[in-house]
């Protein structure tokens, strides 16, 4: 009845239409309930195999910490509930990345806010006496995750944000930045507003095209610390849609960035800008276009090359954008694009960078958003057929709020039918929606989707509206989704063993079995028709992925007499720009069918250049034609080539020694480290229930005149205000961390008992530390 979705060019075939439930009970292309993520879900990240953690913009959210609304929770996947996190900065639109060592960051953000997100009522935004955030343009929160399993991983020190200033900030105050790994795993932080609004320029009049008059950051800074921030020019030349720019690491270890229509290649090391050709037909990726955009897997038989994919998004005329202070144009009117084009920036033929038509998309999306499956499809969910990103009271054109038809919302008909996009299928052929179900869950602004550890997805978040606001158009939502891609129902899922904890660039290959009951028919078959994959889901938020990747391992086989096979891997590719070191999941796919994913650290957990080593010759494999699977079901193996997992003659004949350093401790020795003596004593406190977000039905979207909102009062201070922004102020950087400074570590004391009234001398909020006051700038 349906028909089977092609992979082609990875050698896994997914021979499972959607529509029928698999070895696990879950029925492919179905939506399950995900439960309650107690704050609304706008960035999302894996922590380990078991908790995805959360962050909120600071809001009035009925679930508490602390005696306060709560804008952090951990989400326990295996039962779907959430348990609320002290966060103490306003994480709101910051950027992530993980460390080489698992941990992960989250970088910048708003100032403190109160109700209505107006600015925090101590220090003009420095902190909130009812929401009790803090401002957090310069933050840099630290989470060491891995080890935070099981069920004090939300009450344990070791598991709590580190979100002390005095420690460890930001040099410039960064709010839509974008994060980006190198190969070292120092983190370039790239862009962003210091002063937000709706897109990054005063418009029509702008006599300050570079730094907005204070409200725009066009530079970047590295985590840990390069020096000081550096200016880019290539984000003045995009005038304005320049936030959150779409940045990925290249071989070369220069940085494909994309913003407005412009592209560029950029060499973190040398500054310089090489221009690539602009974005076709005028469409605009960035914030709040808000394309779907993600790197394709890296693959042995397309020998690793990069090529990314950039899909929907806004092809609005310049002036349509307005300004800081909101659209020209009723953007929920316009339609978004449905499409595609690739780019590969560092063509391995030598030829000239050149985006390339693709298949366009089922239908048109803004915010939609691509995840990377672990069979090689690319997945696109969330996301509006018409307008953008971002929320207002009014446009240019409507000028009063009672007359906003969706509420706060630019973006109008939620797309809640996913599509998956398969690289290598023929032209024509590439995206299917078959048998997928339809969520009635509006997933537009502030809303995020994470591949998870079983190679399921999880979809949360939505919330156009500047404060909680449950009973609008488009509300607040709290309610996450878990989406079943169409390998789930399948019969029998592979259950390798013997998966390492780490892997290497370049040394020697290590052996994982497949037993016969992981697959059904001929071994040989199964064996040719399986992969395994690197997989790394990415800090996600407004519609992207930072730092996701997928890249192939290189692999041969033995098939055993009793149709268990081995599999001989390769260890990642000696380069670490195409895979830059930290957490991964890794996954065995046979026939398409993924088996669950474990997450291991690739690299050896510290920053700094990684070792390498020679890529060792993987034994030839081994055929056996008598050999047969148990598992249940019939083979389903398509016809679909053998792909690259032949034995493999061209590899290097030399043997690799294995590098030194990546096995001792790795996870827990790298330069954040595990513990960052957190003195602050925390009290479990029982998550509140919230009120559901009424989920508005999807489609049903007539105009809706004077819906009920928080409406916020104005703070003005440049020639275009925004909305839901406050003044900030712009200061100086010296003292920002430098890992090699002797002055400052991260297992200094750590205290926020500024709300206990006690000693604050740790606090860079308390009233008498010394680096602040409440009426000049924080540091
Ligand atoms: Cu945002």
């Amino acid at each position: 009845m349906l028909a089977p979705l092609l992979a082609i060019g990875l050698g896994a075939s997914s021979a499972f239409a959607a529509g029928a439930a698999g070895a696990e009970g879950h029925k492919g292309g179905s939506f399950e309930d995900g439960g309650d993520t107690l704050v609304s879900g706008m960035m999302l990240m894996l922590g380990n195999d078991e908790k995805v953690y959360i962050l909120d913009k600071s809001e009035g959210n009925a679930a508490q910490v602390n005696g306060h609304a709560a804008w952090g929770s951990v989400y326990d996947i295996a039962t779907r509930t959430a348990t609320t996190l002290e966060v103490i900065t306003n994480p709101f639109c910051s950027s992530g990345m993980h460390m080489p060592n698992g941990s992960y960051i989250t970088f910048g953000g708003n100032s403190a806010v109160g109700p209505g997100a107006n600015p925090g009522d101590v220090g003009n935004g420095l902190f909130d006496t009812t929401y009790q955030d803090y401002a957090g343009q310069q933050a840099v929160r630290i989470l060491n995750p891995l080890t935070c399993t099981g069920d004090d991983a939300a009450t344990s020190d070791d598991c709590q944000w580190f979100d002390n200033s005095t420690v460890a900030r930001l040099q410039a105050m960064r709010w839509y930045s974008t994060a980006e790994p190198m190969g070292d795993g120092t983190v370039a932080v790239i862009g962003g507003f210091s002063n937000g609004g709706y897109i990054n320029r005063n418009y029509p009049e702008n006599p300050d095209p570079v730094w907005q008059g204070g409200a725009s950051q066009p530079t970047y800074e590295f985590w840990p610390s390069r020096g000081q921030p550096v200016l880019m020019q290539f984000l003045v030349d995009a005038g304005g849609l320049n936030s959150y720019p779409h940045t990925f690491l290249m071989a070369s270890g220069k940085a494909l960035l994309q913003a407005n229509v412009s592209t560029m290649l950029w060499d973190p090391v040398s500054g310089d800008e090489i221009p690539l050709p602009p974005m076709p037909d005028n469409i605009v990726r960035v914030y709040p276009a808000s394309g779907a955009v993600a790197m394709l897997p890296l693959t042995p038989a397309n020998n690793y090359s990069q090529t990314v994919l950039f899909c929907g998004g806004s092809d609005m005329p310049d002036d349509a954008w307005g300004n800081y202070s909101w659209p020209f144009i009723n953007t929920w009117d316009y339609p978004a694009s449905a499409k595609c084009h690739q780019l590969e920036p560092e063509p391995q033929d030598g030829s000239a960078p050149a985006y390339v038509d693709d298949d366009p998309m089922p239908e048109g999306r803004t915010m939609g958003q691509f995840i990377l499956l672990p069979n090689g499809q690319m997945l696109v969910v969330n996301g509006g057929l018409n307008g953008t990103a971002g929320y207002s009271t009014q446009t240019l054109l409507t000028t009063s709020y009672s007359d906003m038809p969706f509420g706060m919302s630019l973006a109008a008909g939620p797309v809640g039918t996913p599509a998956i996009y398969t690289p290598g299928a023929p032209a024509g052929q590439r995206w299917s929606n078959a048998g997928f179900d339809t969520s009635d869950i509006p997933r537009l602004y502030h809303s995020s989707a994470l591949l998870l550890p079983d190679a399921s997805v999880l979809i949360a978040g939505s919330n156009p509206n500047v404060d909680v606001n449950t009973s609008t158009f488009f509300p607040t939502t709290y309610k996450a989704e878990i989406w079943y891609p169409p390998y789930f129902s399948a019969p029998t899922r592979p259950v390798p063993s013997g998966v390492p904890k780490t892997i290497s660039y370049g040394g020697d290959s290590f052996d994982i079995t497949i037993p016969a009951s992981s697959y059904s028919g001929s071994a040989n078959d199964a064996a040719d028709n399986t992969t395994v994959m690197l997989m790394r889901p990415g800090f996600t938020t407004h519609a992207m992925n930072m730092g996701q990747r997928a890249l192939q391992l290189n692999n041969t086989y033995t098939v055993n007499q009793d149709g268990s096979y081995i599999l001989h891997v390769a260890q990642a590719p000696p380069n670490a720009n195409l895979f830059q070191p930290g957490p991964a999941l890794f996954f065995v796919n046979v026939n398409g069918i993924p088996s669950n994913g474990t997450m291991l650290i690739v690299g050896n957990g510290q920053v700094g250049t990684q070792p390498t080593a020679d890529v060792a010759q993987l034994p030839p494999s081994v055929r056996l034609d008598s050999a047969k699977g148990t598992g249940s079901g019939s083979s389903n193996s398509n016809s679909s080539s053998s792909g690259n997992n032949t034995a493999n003659s061209a590899s290097s004949s030399h043997t690799g020694a294995i590098v030194g350093g990546i096995v001792a401790a790795i996870a827990l020795v790298g330069i954040l480290g595990a513990v960052f003596g957190i003195c602050i004593s925390r009290r479990k406190r029982a998550a509140s229930q919230l009120t559901p977000g009424a989920a508005y039905p999807m489609g049903a979207a007539s105009g809706v005149g004077g819906v009920g909102g928080a409406v916020p009062s104005r703070g003005g201070i440049r020639n275009s205000d925004s909305s839901a922004f406050v003044p900030l102020q712009q200061d100086n950087s010296s003292s920002a961390w430098d890992p090699n400074a002797s002055n400052v570590n991260l297992h200094s004391p750590y205290r926020d008992d500024i709300r206990g009234g006690n000693s604050g001398e740790f606090d860079p909020y308390y009233q008498n530390a010394p680096r602040m006051s409440t009426n000049a700038a924080r540091y």
